[in-house]
């Protein structure tokens, strides 16, 4: 496959621009190759700026649920643009999104937006603190809920890939607040909330991990977590940026029957434009400013740009069957991906959450990021390396998901597993 163009302004944009890339992971550094320069994509195929098309299973890390290129996402926008495009001042296309966010996801009284899932975390716990007048937080081992100081601990996605225990820049007093344990891990919860549960503002998880591969929670957990933050007064925030309105419409905490104080949103809410968002409890909610003393604000935030992309994302996905046809489709590619590693005789770990998945080359089951690390990284960068060249963008980290989209039909989904079947069969010891 020739990849020159691609090459050429790697090569330039390594001189300007750190590690050639504006977010680590796409730098495809740990997988041993470079970046794809995308040129333009359309349903469910990204074209690169060789010509060369992909079916694409990143889909811009999550929003792309329609696919690319989706025409009521693009009318929407188009007819918007004429508008303007930021005005700093409130129009009445936060109004709508933030109706349908409250409408789909009934733990959400009232939301704030803003414009990354990153901001969305780290406002959602500065929030959490000033409620409950509490400093410690509790996260999970492998979860990553954006690149805020308090929140680079054990953290999963660009950290995980790259090895990179907590970062530099982010002094020892910053993270002294934060626990992160292990994920799934019940009976280290409870010791921890038996010990320190009054101290604790809030526990941040993300109910389905898509941060260290695809990690479903196992029973129990969820509950515990919720019993326990209840019990001691802390607040439990769902980090539903990859989740929400992917695993369904209500996002994670409708399909586990889990009701958090707190929500975070990003990426589909967006459309594939820049959009965040924190909801919950009004109460709660409340004590953001103005209403409230707690500071958060954003010249950005409710962009009419991005919310336009987000309501008529929204509204598509209200179609009948949209989740059920979407999740028969993840399923087909998960298990032609498992039995092509199965003939081949390669260990492999399939998990699958709705449109989310996982593919982990190990023998272990999967449930925490302890168990995402026994996965042999060369066999995974082989296997990468082998799909890109076949037409196959999946995601350059073992420990990030893949994503099926709308736009994928049974026919696209065969040929990846016609091509994961002899990339694999390569890879045969
Ligand atoms: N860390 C994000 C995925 N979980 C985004 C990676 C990127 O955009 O490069």
């Amino acid at each position: 496959m020739n990849r020159e163009n691609s090459k050429k302004l790697f090569v330039r944009a390594l001189d300007i621009i750190p590690g050639g890339v504006n977010s680590p992971v796409r730098a495809c550094k740990n997988v041993g190759n470079e970046p794809t320069f995308i040129d333009h994509a359309q349903g469910c195929m990204i074209f690169d700026e060789d010509g060369n098309g992909y079916i694409d299973y990143i889909g811009s890390w999550g929003p792309m649920i329609l696919g690319h290129s989706h025409p009521s996402v693009i009318d929407a926008v188009s007819s918007v643009l004429k508008r303007g495009t930021s005005f700093g001042a409130p129009t009445d296309l936060e109004i709508i999104l933030a109706e349908m966010v409250v409408d789909a996801v009934p733990s959400i009284e009232m939301v704030r937006m803003v414009n990354s899932g990153t901001e969305a975390t780290m406002s959602a716990i500065r929030l959490a603190r000033g409620f409950t007048g509490r400093d410690t937080i509790v996260k999970f081992d492998g979860c990553y809920h954006g690149h805020a100081d308090a929140l680079l601990v054990e953290a999963g996605s660009g950290v995980a890939t790259l090895s990179i225990p907590g970062s530099p820049g982010v002094p020892k007093s910053f993270v002294s607040h934060t626990l992160s344990l292990p994920y799934n891990d019940i009976d280290s919860f409870i010791e921890v909330m038996e010990k320190r549960g009054e101290n604790i503002a809030c526990v941040i998880v993300e109910p389905v991990a898509g941060n260290m591969g695809l990690v479903a929670p196992k029973h129990g957990f969820l509950e515990t977590l919720r019993d326990l933050t209840k019990q001691n007064g802390s607040l439990l925030i769902f980090d539903e940026v990859m989740t929400g309105f992917r695993v369904a419409y209500g996002g994670a905490q409708s399909l586990y029957g889990i009701s958090p104080d707190m929500t975070c949103l990003g990426k589909i809410i967006g459309g594939g434009l820049p959009v965040g968002a924190y909801g919950g409890r009004r109460e709660i909610m409340e004590h953001i400013a103005p209403q409230g003393p707690v500071y958060q604000a954003g010249t950005l935030s409710g962009n009419p740009v991005a919310m336009a992309a987000g309501i008529a994302t929204l509204t598509q996905l209200k179609a009948p069957d949209f989740y059920d046809t979407l999740d028969k489709k993840a399923d087909r590619l998960l298990s032609g991906l498992v039995n092509a590693a199965e003939k081949a005789e390669i260990n492999v770990t399939g998990n699958r959450v709705g449109s989310m998945l996982g593919l982990f080359f190990t023998d272990r089951e999967v449930l925490n990021f302890d168990n995402a690390k026994t996965c042999d990284l060369e066999m995974f960068s082989a296997f990468y390396n082998g799909m890109l060249e076949k037409g196959n963008f999946l995601a350059p980290s073992q420990f990030e998901a893949l994503f099926v989209s709308a736009a994928h039909d049974t026919e696209h989904i065969d040929t990846t597993i016609t091509a994961a079947k002899e990339v694999m069969q390569g890879l045969r010891k």
